[in-house]
């Protein structure tokens, strides 16, 4: 294992975050937090992946190949893979509630018929970059690993690009605020007004979230009933993803998932041009200049110069400024003058750095509630990686510092009170743990 040169107190940083890993780690797959998320998740997986790519490579491919190895024949990677060995009321919506077949070969391993953001070929990215640190077996084995993910990787942007597109734009839609990543944001909204919550719903299911943790920090009991009752929606329609818009009540774009997929294909042409299929390399620096273009162009509120969510059903964009419109700051293509906007909103009182989750200002911010306020490592983390990309290298330097002395004062939690830096959450989160051990490198 090799560590960088630090501090003590960066010492202690990097050794409490390697050992929440290792708490985490199932023997197959590392999950976000033993208590709360008891299987495996998605993006949390590719976050999870960053951060072993300094301690312990070989688990970082193994997670990844854990991943994958659920991915369903339709290209999608699933939001959750279960672990078999975990009871059904361990997690809710458990798997009795998907009802998904196990597709994985190795173990029967069932999953959600949701997504999340496509972070992963960018994850496989850097465990190959770092691969060299740790000496010629790790090369070769990282060389291996993206040869076996490769495929699998573009086969999940197919999915997305070709199934998911709602709207006819060249957008992926999101068929559940699941699928963002950012559960409860207020992007979300004003298309889940429209949705009926029925509460009945939560009788015959239990939570199990709110028994684990502190229901002030966690989406309402509406938002669940929502929740659920759009999975059984898409569920009901058998995952199809054909004429979404007319069948299914969330249809929407997303600037930061959108931002992700567009950096997954830039991603995707650095890992080709390993494997020598120069002309793939081509075509995914294309996608992504194409997928740029359209986030540009459609998510874009040039009254208020910022990026929203769109509603690909109505069209609508969202009212609401949240951390998902600051994320294609993350796009090289983008046009300066709207990275410029991005870093004008980052810096005015709305959201500051580190960012909070949503518009400080907004009569919706809640301080404590989940995505609707607090401060959350990975978003920005990947806020960071946008600022080194449109050359603000000391705001980027000012973030990392603010991130590392918020998880070294408070400790490893999922997330973050915007105002007194409190813990929130589930302790000993993995990929609060993992993105402090590239933070600190
Ligand atoms: C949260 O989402 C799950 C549902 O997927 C939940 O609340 O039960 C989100 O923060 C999501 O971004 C994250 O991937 C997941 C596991 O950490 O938890």
């Amino acid at each position: 294992m090799y560590a960088p040169a630090v501090s003590d107190l960066s010492a202690e940083l990097w050794q409490s975050a390697a050992r929440v890993l290792d708490l985490n780690w199932s023997g197959d797959h590392t999950v976000p937090s033993r208590r709360l998320y008891p299987h495996q998740w998605s993006w949390d997986a590719a976050f999870i992946a960053v951060g072993l790519a300094y301690v312990n490579p070989t688990r970082a491919w193994r997670d990844l190949r854990s991943l994958f190895e659920a991915q369903w024949p339709d290209g999608r990677v699933p939001h959750i893979v279960f672990d078999p060995d975990t009871a059904e009321d361990d997690y809710f919506p458990g798997p009795g509630v998907w009802n998904v077949p196990a597709y994985g070969r190795r173990r029967a391993r069932s999953s959600t018929g949701l997504v999340q953001p496509p972070l992963h070929a960018l994850a496989a990215w850097e465990v190959y970059r770092h691969a060299s640190a740790h000496g010629a077996a790790c090369v070769a084995e990282a060389r291996t690993e993206l040869a076996w993910l490769y495929p699998r990787l573009v086969a999940q942007q197919e999915y997305l690009a070709e199934r998911r597109d709602a709207g006819g734009t060249g957008l992926a839609a999101i068929v559940h605020p699941w699928e963002s990543g950012l559960d409860n944001s207020p992007a979300w909204d004003t298309v889940l007004d429209a949705v009926p919550a029925d509460m009945s719903l939560l009788e015959l299911h239990r939570r199990r979230d709110v028994a684990v943790t502190d229901a002030a920090q966690r989406p309402t009991d509406e938002d669940y009933a929502r929740y659920i009752g759009l999975v059984l929606n898409y569920r009901d329609g058998g995952y199809s993803d054909t004429e979404l818009a007319q069948r299914h009540p969330f249809a929407v774009e997303c600037p930061g998932f959108n931002s992700i997929l567009a950096t997954a294909e830039l991603a995707l042409a650095q890992i080709a041009g390993v494997l020598g299929r120069t002309t793939d390399a081509r075509r995914h620096r294309d996608r992504a200049r194409e997928i740029t273009a359209v986030v540009s162009r459609r998510l874009w509120d040039p009254d208020t110069r910022t990026f929203r969510a769109r509603d690909a059903r109505t069209g609508r964009l969202s009212p609401a400024r949240c951390v998902s419109g600051l994320l294609p700051l993350m796009l090289p293509d983008l046009p300066a003058g709207q990275a410029d906007a991005i870093m004008t909103e980052i810096r005015s009182e709305r959201f500051g750095l580190p960012a909070p989750s949503a518009d400080r200002t907004a009569p919706s911010f809640d301080t404590h509630r989940y995505w609707r306020g607090p401060i959350w490592i990975n978003v920005n983390w990947l806020l960071r990686r946008g600022m080194q990309v449109h050359g603000h290298h000391g705001e980027a330097e000012e973030l990392r510092r603010a991130l590392l002395r918020l998880v070294h004062e408070h400790g490893h939690y999922e997330y973050f009170h915007p105002e007194t830096g409190q813990g929130l959450g589930a302790p000993a989160f993995s990929w609060t743990a993992a993105l402090c051990l590239d933070l600190l490198a």
